[in-house]
Formats: structure tokens, sequence, C-alpha cells
């Protein structure tokens, strides 16, 4: 059988948390056959420590085959040790009143010491997935204090506003979810992002030929896809959580398993692609074959798509120069 991988989950005691964590440890993330050690990082205090030892006695009581340990940590250079996937959900969310720049400072604080950590004692192929928000930020942060590591490792989850896209094509089309192929989102993970279906094909069919509708993709589909999690938060009472886990899952699984030629969409640092420039944490299609991202090239980008495209990348910037002196 094969040796356990060490995956550690941050925010391990919150919604998405408690969403993704009997997943993985069900192997629906890295198969079947791959025994894990789930390494949980929350904060110290000790309500928080409190409620992840009660996660803990969940995890126990699914007598999981798979799951070969469970650690519970409070320090993120000892959460980090030697893990192949680190899942890093926790981060600090905008609370009443609270300032954009604050925002960004505080959630800076967490990705730069956890970078750091992760550079220090992670094992050098890490595959490392933001979900905690600014999602882009706070991978392109972590990315930047773990300057041991490859650049490559450091992704951040453009998955859910993927599979939103997905979701919203079927309904539209009336065709199959599973269909659908050649989906892409460019970008931010916030509402700027630009869910782009030209490429899109069912069943080798044109998806943008299908719904011949520039008004229905700039006035409903887009804002839609944009503005489902604020749906969802309006809704529920509380942020999207399993729907956020499922992209994770999803996300980590294609990265560690492949695609099979498949395009996906992974926030991932550019080498200067499309105009993005280098290392800015950007939404791209890709394709996945054994372990590693490739990011879909020359894919043409007409004057609509050129729009958004620099509407997304602007923002991403405002976000980067927010941050850049605390770096
Ligand atoms: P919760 O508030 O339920 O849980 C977050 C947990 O993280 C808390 O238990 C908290 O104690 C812990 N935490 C905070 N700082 C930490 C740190 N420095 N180290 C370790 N743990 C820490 O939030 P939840 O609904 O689980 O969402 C988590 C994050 O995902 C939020 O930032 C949220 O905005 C973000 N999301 C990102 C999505 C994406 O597509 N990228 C979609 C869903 C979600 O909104």
């Amino acid at each position: 059988s094969k040796k356990p991988v060490r995956v550690a989950v941050t925010g391990a005691a919150g919604q998405i948390g408690y969403a993704i964590l009997f997943r993985i440890a069900s192997g629906e993330m890295l198969g079947k056959d791959q025994p894990v050690v789930l390494s949980l990082l929350e904060v110290p205090m000790e309500k928080a420590q409190q409620a992840l030892q009660g996660v803990i006695m969940e995890l126990q009581d699914c007598a999981f085959p798979l799951l070969v340990g469970i650690e519970a940590h409070s320090d993120p250079l000892t959460a980090f040790k030697d893990v192949d996937y680190a899942l890093l959900i926790g981060s600090r969310p905008r609370g009443p009143g609270m300032e954009r720049a604050e925002l960004l400072a505080v959630n800076a604080e967490i990705f730069t010491a956890q970078g750091k950590a992760l550079d220090k004692v992670a094992s050098r192929n890490v595959k490392v997935l933001v979900v905690g928000n600014p999602a882009n930020t706070n991978a392109y942060i972590a990315m930047k204090s773990a300057p041991s590591l490859p650049r490559k490792n450091f992704t951040a989850m453009l998955r859910l506003d993927h599979n939103r896209a997905l979701s919203q094509i079927a309904a539209k089309t009336g065709k199959a979810v599973a269909d659908i192929e050649k989906m892409t989102v460019w970008g931010n993970h916030s509402p700027t992002m630009y869910a782009d279906y030209r490429f899109a094909t069912i069943k080798g069919e044109s998806v943008k030929t299908m719904i011949n509708d520039e008004v229905w993709n700039k006035d409903t589909f887009l804002p839609t896809v944009g503005k489902r999690g604020a749906a969802i938060i309006a809704a529920r009472g509380v942020s999207s959580a399993a729907s956020a886990a499922n992209a994770a899952i999803d996300h980590m699984r294609d990265w560690a398993l492949g695609t099979n030629g498949k395009w996906v969409t992974m926030g991932i640092p550019s080498d200067g692609q499309y105009g993005i420039p280098k290392d800015t944490m950007f939404g791209f299609a890709v394709t996945c074959e054994g372990g590693e991202y490739k990011l879909v090239e020359g894919l043409e980008v007409d004057a609509f798509s050129q729009e958004r495209i620099n509407v997304t990348l602007k923002e991403l910037q405002d976000e980067q120069a927010g941050v850049a002196h605390l770096l």
C-alpha cells in the first residue's frame, strides 16, 4: 500500500473545514488508495482549539480506513512540518466597519507567517492552495514569503467560480454539466472574475454558438457567477461552505491526479502570458498531468475579454500594491 501523505488544513474548525476534512479523510481528494495524515491548524484561542478537538473526535468516529493520523496545532511551524499538501483556508474575515486596507493588512500578517513556515518546514514539493480571502493576494503573499520553494507550488482557488460557471451554462443550455469542456475563468476570485465560455464545447459543439446571446453573457451570466457568493450569504445567512470545500477538493485532486487533458481553472503565478505581469496570482485555464499544472496558451483574447481581463487585473494589482510595504 502507498506511503501516507501529510495534508495540512488551516481554519480547520471553521465552516469550510467542517465540510472538507471528512472528504479528504475518505479519499475523495487524493484517491481511495492514498492514506493521509491530517495536520490541522487553528488559532491558539481556547474556543477555537476546543472546537477543533470536537472535529477531531468526529473524524475519529468515522473510522476512515485511509486516515492514519490526526494532529491539532496552533503554530504553523509545527503544523506544516513535512506537509505534502497545504490547504490554507483560515483567514480573517471582514468585520463590521473594517476598512479594506485593514483587512489586507491582517491577512498579510497571517499569510506572511504561514508562507515563511512553509518555506522552513514543508516538503519541497508541497502543493499549496489558498482559499482564505482575498485568496489570490493571500496566495501571492505566501509565495513571496517562501523564496526557497518553487513559485509554481502556490495556487489560489478559482475553482468555485469555475464550477458556478459550469452549472449556469448547463442550466442555460439544458445540457449536462459533465459534457461541458473548455470552460475557464480569468483573474481574481472576486466579482471582477471573468468567466469565459467562448472556447467551451458540449459534445464538440460550441457553447457560444448554442447560446448566441452576448447580452445574456454580459448582463446575466457574468453578474450571476460574480455575485453568487453574495447571493448565498443573502439566502443562507452564512457564506458558501460545502461548495467551497467541494471546489478545493476538485482543485487539489486535479492537480495531484491529473485532468486527462480537460481544462480546469486555477489561480497560478503568471509567467507573463496573456500580458499578465510575472508573479500575479491569476486565474487561468490549465490542464494537469503528473502532478503539474500547465497553462493553456495561445487563446484568442477579443476586445470584450481584454476589457474584462484588464478590470480584474487592475483590482489584483491594487491589492498587491496595498500589501507591498508589508512583504
Ligand atoms: P470560518 O470563519 O467559518 O472559519 C475560519 C476559521 O479559520 C476559523 O475557525 C478561524 O479560527 C480560523 N483561522 C483564522 N485565522 C487563522 C490562522 N491564522 N490560522 C489558522 N486558522 C485561522 O470561515 P469559512 O466559512 O470556513 O471560510 C474561510 C475562508 O474562505 C474565508 O476567508 C472566506 O472568505 C473564504 N472563502 C473563499 C472562497 C474561494 O472561492 N476562494 C469561497 C468560500 C469562502 O468564502
